[in-house]
């Protein structure tokens, strides 16, 4: 099997290539990504001299690259992690959102369809139901929601779902589309949330605690997600959507408050910023359907992940550095401060 993973110098496909070479340590994985800001060779270092992985750097946006590298490849699989992912960024700036979200899964879908891959698998987000309220712990997203997006980056996810059904339904090409809910673990660029918080508590800096800290995030281990696209991949019926998370919903000061615990910091340094424009409130998933149609159930709880992952990045300071003397100190500055 050959499978193309797009995005897999990002935190979220390194992680699936690793996963899917242990597992099977047969399979051909040739990784496109762009090398963005939020793209990091070191993070695929330990595959890079596996004789059945190869990296090609080059944009999804690329029709004539992408054509020549399906041409040439031909791929059974395509799995699409290449994205901005940022939402904090899509409010400063969406058209780099639509270019990559959208018209660069448009290339791949239509290189799908012209080399007649066996599966395209879209990695989408639970954002594109847009949010629950607060105070409603009762209901939960489920795959037949209408699609309501809150921000640029939500919104060209969701674009790219529809376009990707539509080559379905249109082309008869097998389609998969995974909804995952917020996703914590090793090689997590240190804007998100956990991380940026981990890294910054470590230099004892200001944790910027968004409005009161209430919103609510549905956090799932890495592997967890990696797993799930796996079982869809091999297993999933065509044509469908599988919500993917573990009802693991957290309010975001209690998940810094977590952090602060375990490195053993003041609770001194949270600091209460202004909020995110458009902020979602709540994100809970139900997960029924890929529970009882795949079996799949998460295996990392909150606490084990969570110490997993601080570990990795106590461990691991020498990527972080890198990031750190990259886009992300001029980022840093102009969002922080
Ligand atoms: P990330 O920002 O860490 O990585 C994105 C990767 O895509 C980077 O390596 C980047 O270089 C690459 N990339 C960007 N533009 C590209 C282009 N035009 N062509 C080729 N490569 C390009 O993102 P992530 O957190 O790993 O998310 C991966 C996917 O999973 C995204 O599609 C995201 O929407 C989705 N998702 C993320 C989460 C989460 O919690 N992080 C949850 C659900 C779904
Ligand atoms: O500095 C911060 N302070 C803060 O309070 C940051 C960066 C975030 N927050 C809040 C905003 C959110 O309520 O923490 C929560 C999580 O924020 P992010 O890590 O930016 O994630 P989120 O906006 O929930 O989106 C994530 O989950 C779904 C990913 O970034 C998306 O790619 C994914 O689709």
């Amino acid at each position: 099997m050959k499978i193309l993973v797009t995005g897999g110098a990002g935190f979220i496909g390194c992680n699936f290539i690793y996963y899917m070479l242990g597992r099977y340590p047969d399979y051909e994985i040739v990784c496109l990504d762009a090398l963005t800001y939020a793209g990091n060779l070191k993070s695929l270092d330990g595959v890079k001299n596996n004789k059945n992985f190869k990296f090609v750097k080059g944009s999804i946006s690329d029709k004539e690259l992408v054509d020549t590298l399906f041409a040439e490849e031909k791929f059974d699989v395509v799995v699409n992690f290449a994205a901005e992912s940022h939402v904090d960024r899509s409010i400063e700036n969406p058209f780099i959102f639509l270019e990559t979200n959208v018209m660069g899964t448009a290339c791949l879908l239509e290189a799908s369809k012209k080399y007649s891959v066996k599966r395209y698998h879209q990695v989408s987000t639970d954002e594109v139901y847009g949010d629950l309220p607060l105070d409603r712990p009762d209901l939960f997203f489920t795959e037949d929601l209408p699609l309501t997006t809150s921000s640029p980056y939500s919104a060209s996810k969701a674009s790219a779902d529809l376009l990707t059904l539509a080559f379905h339904r249109t082309y008869g090409l097998p389609v998969t589309i995974s909804r995952c809910s917020n996703n914590y673990g090793p090689y997590q660029f240190p804007e998100k949330l956990i991380p940026l918080m981990i890294v910054r508590a470590q230099e004892n800096e200001a944790l910027p605690v968004y409005g009161e800290g209430l919103n609510v995030r549905d956090w799932l281990y890495v592997d967890d997600h990696c797993k799930a696209i796996d079982m869809i991949i091999h297993n999933g019926r065509v044509g469908e959507v599988y919500n993917v998370g573990g009802h693991n919903e957290r309010q975001n000061i209690q998940v810094v408050r977590t952090i602060l615990r375990q490195l053993d910091k003041p609770e001194t340094l949270i600091s209460y910023v202004k909020d995110r424009a458009g902020h979602d409130l709540r994100y809970a998933i139900d997960p029924s359907k890929i529970s009882n149609e795949l079996g799949w159930e998460p295996e990392t709880d909150f606490d084990s992940g969570m110490k997993k992952t601080i570990q990795w990045y106590l461990d691991n300071t020498e990527w972080i550095e890198e990031i750190k003397s990259g886009e992300y100190a001029e980022y840093s500055r102009r969002i922080y401060g």
